[in-house]
């Protein structure tokens, strides 16, 4: 972006040259508004997806009307707390999330794999020292292994044994209010890509910035790899890794493992 070049006033009563105040950055807004729709510029897309706001300020997400399902799922950076997101993609939901940490916090919504938009933080500008963000960024949750032996039993997950469709649903129990929930999906990528290698490959993600105690339910898309292995062979065998984290506690993990059956 070019400066603009008009910041000499010449102060002609005393005939002296004085230098106006550069143009400061400008202070970017306290909230923005992001906005699922079906249909805008292309199918399925976010309005406002690509927002600036200032640390400590607010993102209300919505999808007021439609046909079709969406959700926010932020894929890096977590806000420092959402409200009011559905668990499951719908539609006709407002949600909103608060973020401290200057940074910039991509997000996609489950079930349209380029729906995805970027909530950009600045730091405030104008403070004399900077003083530290209110939270630090949190950092991107660690890559669950599949097949991690699972802890006793601290971690209440329910998962249908018979998943049908593109999306692995279930639901856990949160005993802290605020814990982090990540699901990620694994499969081979011998049965998801049809090659030998039975290395695991990550065919879908869903995260809960701050889940509300009791139960919280899930539903992770898999990604288009995975639903061309299903139309292919009908089935998908998985590995659900479920991870919960209290606020300032303890990661509890479980891996679970299911078979994708196509509807
Ligand atoms: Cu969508």
């Amino acid at each position: 972006m070019r400066l603009k070049t008009r910041h000499l006033v010449v102060a002609a009563a005393c005939g002296v040259v004085v230098a106006a105040p550069a143009y400061a950055r400008q202070e970017p807004p306290a909230s923005a508004t992001v906005t699922a729709t079906d249909y805008s510029a292309s199918n399925h897309a976010w309005v406002g997806g690509d927002a600036t706001i200032a640390a400590g300020g607010t993102v209300t997400f919505t999808y007021p009307t439609g046909t079709s399902s969406h959700s926010v799922e932020f894929t890096g950076a977590l806000p420092a707390s959402c409200s009011g997101l559905p668990a499951d993609p719908g539609r006709g939901w407002t949600g909103s999330c608060r973020f401290d940490a200057p940074g910039s916090y991509p997000f996609v919504c489950p079930v349209h794999a380029d729906m995805t938009g970027t909530i950009t933080v600045q730091a405030p500008v104008a403070t004399p020292s900077p003083a530290p963000p209110a939270t630090p960024a949190p950092p991107p949750p660690p890559p669950l292994s599949p097949g991690t032996v699972a802890p006793p039993a601290p971690l209440a997950v329910t998962l249908a044994t018979s998943q049908h469709g593109t999306r692995v649903r279930g639901s856990v129990g949160v005993t802290i209010r605020g814990s982090r929930l990540v699901v990620e999906v694994w499969a081979t990528r011998r049965s998801v890509l049809d090659g030998r290698s039975t290395k695991p490959v990550r065919i879908g993600r869903f995260t809960r910035a701050s889940a509300p105690a009791g139960r919280t339910s899930f539903a992770v898309g898999v990604d288009a790899k995975a639903k061309s292995a299903l139309r292919r062979h009908r089935r998908l065998a998985v590995t659900v890794a479920i991870a919960l984290t209290p606020p300032g506690g303890h990661e509890l993990t479980r891996s679970v493992k299911r078979t994708l059956r196509a509807s």
